[in-house]
């Protein structure tokens, strides 16, 4: 089973299923036995988010405090899943850099389908203008090259997305 301390890292684009994905692998690691806690974008932006738009740098800026959290937590033993668009490799690659046990999770979902689920109407704003520099519409999205793992949340079942990332330490 997994080790303690683990930074599991989902990455992919608004919709994709990052948040599902995230609390049902923190439920199955807490009934495991695990220490566990979740570090989600858009309440971590809530909580800790100030001044954060969703240019670049403030992603960056964004991840970077998602990195420094996660760290604290990790070496107490505390895994954390971190879900957060992360869209530029630059940004995954500091994070991978600044946490000893991290596993890179793709979140893969075609935008087209990100798009069709549209849960909270973004896309359909980010579409007509109302919210600039949207990943997948007018801002970039670069897909993991080397992820640890990838997950298909449309087609595979959530059941079988959780059971791969706790199978990663078989
Ligand atoms: C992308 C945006 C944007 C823009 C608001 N681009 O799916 P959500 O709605 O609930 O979560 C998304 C969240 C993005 O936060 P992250 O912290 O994960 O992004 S990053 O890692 O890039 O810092 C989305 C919503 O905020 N949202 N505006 N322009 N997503």
């Amino acid at each position: 089973t997994a080790p303690a301390g683990l930074a599991y890292w989902l990455t992919g684009l608004s919709g994709s299923g990052k948040t599902t994905t995230a609390k049902a692998l923190a439920a199955e690691l807490a009934a495991l036995g695990h220490a566990v806690e979740c570090l989600d974008g858009d309440e971590l932006r809530r909580q800790v988010g100030t001044g954060l738009g969703f240019s670049r740098e403030d992603r960056m800026e964004n991840v970077r405090r998602a990195v420094f959290i996660s760290g604290l937590l990790n070496r107490n033993g505390i895994t954390t899943v971190v879900s957060l668009i992360s869209p530029y490799r630059e940004m995954r690659e500091y994070a991978r850099q600044n946490l000893p046990r991290f596993i890179e999770v793709f979140v893969d979902c075609p935008l087209e389908e990100c798009e069709r689920r549209d849960v909270k109407g973004l896309y359909a704003k980010a579409r007509n203008g109302e919210i600039p520099a949207f990943t997948g519409i007018s801002d970039p999205y670069e897909v993991p090259e080397n992820p640890e793992l990838v997950i298909r949340t449309n087609g595979d079942t959530l059941e079988l997305n959780v059971r791969r990332l706790l199978d990663f330490y078989v």
